[in-house]
């Protein structure tokens, strides 16, 4: 008999490469896709929850819920640092793409969470591919919710290497890291993935023409948007290519043997110049004095990740759609 497929809920910030991660997830059998909640951090949330709907319509997939995500950071702030420059002011590559017909459901992304947690316990994948904010809310608001969900797949942080928003913070953790913090002090099963690790996942110049010429309704579509994501990274980074942060979290939950990871416990700079620092304690020392990182529980932090794998399967996903 094959393994009924996981259920998984993509939280995300409509953004190119999260259009890539939701359209490989739809093209992937291991994985049933059961709600979308969004969120700010490449657009603002309700930028996010109109591209989320507009994606699963590219996709004949509105029978996806969408459940709208919070506006504001876990401790109520609206000063939200968002990523247009990376994705075009449209979160989707400049193409001005009609408004959706389709609208998010009445439920907000935590209470969305919580129920579907509470629903199929310990069934539940949650993708998180944005800010930890509504993550953060659904834990604070169900102490059963930890335990209900199945695993957290987290795109975020910046494990022993540079950040991407400044040398000591990653963008999903930088948009809130008092979210962040919380997440992964919960005590769920958190897997995060880092930049450490989707910086060896580059979809190259080379490959983008072989999506342009494929028949795929995603590749097709993907080629469309990608322009803007191409162009900074060209300027950005000396990389020839663009990173697939998005596209290796959620391939993470889809084939969990693509990652190898270590466990420890993971705090997060929430003040200073280093806001949004992910910092891992691998427990090998047994400090005298009591840390902030002493009692916490451990989660797993991916340290290596099968690239040309990844690459295969989102190319061949998106090529065969
Ligand atoms: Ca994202």
């Amino acid at each position: 008999m094959p393994e009924e497929p996981k259920k998984i809920i993509i939280d995300t910030d409509p953004g190119i490469d999260d259009a890539m991660a939701i359209f490989v997830a739809l093209e992937s059998p291991e994985v049933e896709v059961i709600g979308l909640t969004t969120i700010y951090g490449n657009v603002y949330t309700t930028l996010a929850t109109r591209n989320a709907l507009h994606l699963l319509e590219i996709a004949g997939r509105t029978d996806i819920p969408v459940a709208e995500g919070s506006h504001v950071t876990i401790t109520k702030g609206t000063k939200l640092r968002i990523a247009d420059f990376v994705h075009g002011t449209d979160g989707l590559g400049n193409q001005n793409f009609p408004p959706p017909k389709g609208k998010p459901i009445e439920q907000s992304a935590a209470d969305f969470l919580i129920e579907q947690a509470s629903c199929y316990p310990g069934k539940v994948t949650v993708v998180a591919l944005g800010p930890l904010t509504n993550i953060a809310l659904a834990i604070q608001s169900d102490p059963e919710f930890i335990k209900n969900i199945g695993q957290i797949v987290i795109l975020g942080g910046a494990f022993a290497v540079n950040g991407n928003v400044n040398p000591a913070a990653e963008a999903n953790i930088f948009g809130d890291p008092d979210a962040a913090d919380v997440v992964f002090a919960s005590g769920a099963d958190v897997l995060a993935v880092g930049i450490n690790v989707t910086h060896q996942v580059v979809l190259t110049d080379a490959d983008r023409e072989k999506l342009a010429m494929s028949n795929g309704r995603f590749a097709q579509y993907l080629c469309k948007i990608l322009d803007v994501y191409y162009s900074y990274h060209h300027d950005a980074y000396s990389t020839k290519g663009v990173y697939l942060h998005d596209p290796t979290a959620l391939l993470a939950a889809v084939n969990p043997s693509l990652v190898t990871y270590t466990e420890g416990v993971v705090r997060v700079q929430t003040i200073g110049i280093t806001r949004g620092l992910t910092l891992f304690y691998n427990k090998q020392k047994r400090f005298g004095e009591v840390t902030e990182w002493s009692d916490k529980p451990s989660i797993k932090v991916a340290v290596t990740v099968d690239a040309p794998a990844v690459v295969n399967l989102v190319m061949e996903r998106l090529m065969n759609s």
